[in-house]
C-alpha cells in the first residue's frame, strides 16, 4: 500500500527503493535483483521477511509494484511477464463463462485477439464500441456485462474517450472500468484519479522506456479485487522475472526526462507532417484538429508521443516510404528512446480482418509513430528524404 507525499519526478527515483538500515542490511541506495527462486526460514510456519517462493513474492518485484503504485495514485500494484499476461490475468479475475465485455473498437491488435479466439472460447463475449462517445458504451450494456475495457487513447488511432463520463456509467451499472495507460503512461495520465477501477500498462513500452524489457502492470486501490488478482497471478506463474523488474525500476528513474522530450519531438513531427504536401492527415490528440483535443487537455497533463498519419497515395507509396527510412526503425511497440514506425494494417493490427479494420479507419496507408529522445531536426530530416522518396520507386 502506497501515500504519495513527493512527486513524480522524486517517486520515479525513490518509490520502493528506500535504503534499507536494519540490522544486517547494506544500505544499498538501488535495490538488488534477488535472483533467489525461494527464501529460508528458521521456523516451519513463519516465512522470513514475508518471503517464502518467488513466483508468489520477490523483493525487486515488489520495489517495483510499489513504485508503479506510487506514479499511478493506486494502492496496489503487480507486475507481469508481459502486457498481455496482466491483461489475461485481469480477464480471469472479473469474468466467467457467459459474461459480456463492452470494450472500446479500438485497441492494441493483440488485445483484440486476446477477446476474440482466446476468452471467447471460454464463453466470453464482446461488443466493440466508438467509446468517443459515450452514451455508445451505455448503450451496449446487457445484463450479463460485467466490464468496459479502453484504451485512451487508442491503438493506432489515438482516439481518446472522455474516462469521467464512462465511469459515471460503469458505477451506476456496477460494472467495472479497465483502463489501458500505456499510451499516456502515468507521467501523462492517471485513469484512477478520473473513476477508473483497474489500470493496466505494457510497461515493455514508456515504462521500461528502452525496448529491451517485456512487462505488464496492473494497478488499483480496491483491497478485495487485488487479493484476487494477486491469488490468479500467483496460480498461473504470470511474473515479472527479478531481473526484469530491475531493468524496469532502471528504466523509471528517468521517466519525466523522457517523456518530456518524446511529447516535445511528437509535437515538432506532428506539426512538420501537417504542413507536408504529401501528408493528409495527422492524428495526433496535442493538435487543435485532433476530434477530442479538449478532453485530451481536460483528462492529462500532456498528449505523449504516439502520432499515427495518412500518407497520401497507395499503399505501396506507404510501404516505400517506410522502406526508406534510414533513423527511424521500422518495427512494432513504441514508447522506447528510440524512435519507432510501423504499419498498423501489416504489422500490429494485422490481425484483424480487413473490412473491419477499414470499417474503424485502420487503412493500409495508417502510419504509426513512436517519436523517440533523438535530436528531432535529425528525425525530421530522415522523415523529409523518406516522403520525397515514396512516389519515386
Ligand atoms: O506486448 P505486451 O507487453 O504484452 O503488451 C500488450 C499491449 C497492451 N496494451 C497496449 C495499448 C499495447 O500497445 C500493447 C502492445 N503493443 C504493441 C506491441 C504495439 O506495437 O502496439
Amino acid at each position: 500500500m502506497s501515500t504519495n507525499k513527493y512527486g513524480f519526478s522524486t517517486n520515479s527515483v525513490h518509490a520502493g527503493e528506500e535504503p534499507d538500515f536494519r540490522e544486517g542490511a547494506t544500505g544499498d541506495v538501488v535495490v538488488p535483483i534477488h535472483l533467489s527462486t525461494t527464501f529460508a526460514r528458521k521456523q516451519v510456519e513463519i516465512p522470513t521477511a514475508g518471503y517464502e517462493y518467488t513466483r508468489s513474492l520477490n523483493p525487486t518485484r515488489k520495489a517495483l509494484e510499489t513504485k508503479l503504485a506510487m506514479l499511478e495514485n493506486a494502492r496496489y500494484g503487480l507486475v507481469f511477464s508481459s502486457g498481455l499476461a496482466a491483461e489475461t490475468t485481469v480477464l480471469i479475475a472479473l469474468l466467467k463463462s457467459g459474461d459480456h465485455i463492452v470494450a472500446f473498437d479500438d485497441l492494441y491488435g493483440g488485445t483484440k485477439r486476446l477477446f476474440n479466439n482466446v476468452f471467447n472460447e471460454y464463453g466470453i463475449q464482446v461488443s466493440y464500441v466508438d467509446a468517443t462517445d459515450a452514451a455508445r458504451v451505455e448503450e451496449a450494456i446487457r445484463p450479463e456485462t460485467r466490464v468496459v475495457w479502453v484504451e485512451t487513447p487508442s491503438n493506432p488511432l489515438l482516439k481518446v474517450c472522455d474516462i469521467r463520463a464512462i465511469a459515471a456509467i460503469t458505477r451506476k451499472h456496477e460494472l467495472t472500468l479497465v483502463a489501458d495507460n500505456t499510451f499516456l503512461s502515468p507521467y501523462f495520465q492517471n485513469p484512477l484519479d478520473l473513476g477508473a477501477d483497474i489500470v493496466i500498462h505494457s510497461s515493455t513500452k514508456y515504462i521500461g522506456g528502452h525496448s529491451d524489457v517485456l512487462g505488464g502492470a496492473v494497478l488499483l486501490s480496491d483491497a478485495a479485487l487485488y487479493e484476487s488478482l494477486q491469488y490468479r497471478q500467483n496460480a498461473v506463474g504470470a511474473v515479472l522475472s527479478p531481473f526484469d523488474s530491475y531493468l524496469t525500476l532502471r528504466g523509471i528513474k528517468t521517466f519525466s526526462l523522457r517523456m518530456e522530450q518524446h511529447q516535445k519531438n511528437a509535437f515538432a513531427i506532428a506539426h512538420f507532417l501537417e504542413s507536408h504536401p504529401k501528408v493528409s492527415r495527422v492524428i495526433y490528440p496535442g493538435l487543435e484538429s485532433h476530434p477530442q483535443h479538449e478532453l485530451s487537455k481536460s483528462q492529462t497533463q500532456g498528449h505523449g508521443g504516439v502520432l499515427s498519419f495518412e500518407i497520401k497515395g497507395t499503399g505501396t507509396e506507404a510501404k516505400n516510404f517506410l522502406e526508406s527510412l534510414h533513423l527511424f526503425a521500422l518495427a512494432e511497440s513504441l514508447g522506447g528512446v528510440e524512435s519507432l514506425i510501423e504499419l498498423p494494417s501489416a504489422m500490429t493490427h494485422s490481425g484483424i480482418p480487413k473490412e473491419l479494420r477499414e470499417q474503424i479507419g485502420i487503412t493500409d496507408t495508417l502510419i504509426r509513430v513512436s517519436v523517440g529522445i533523438e535530436d528531432v531536426n535529425d528525425l525530421i530530416g530522415d522523415l523529409s528524404q523518406a516522403l520525397e522518396l515514396s512516389t519515386k520507386h
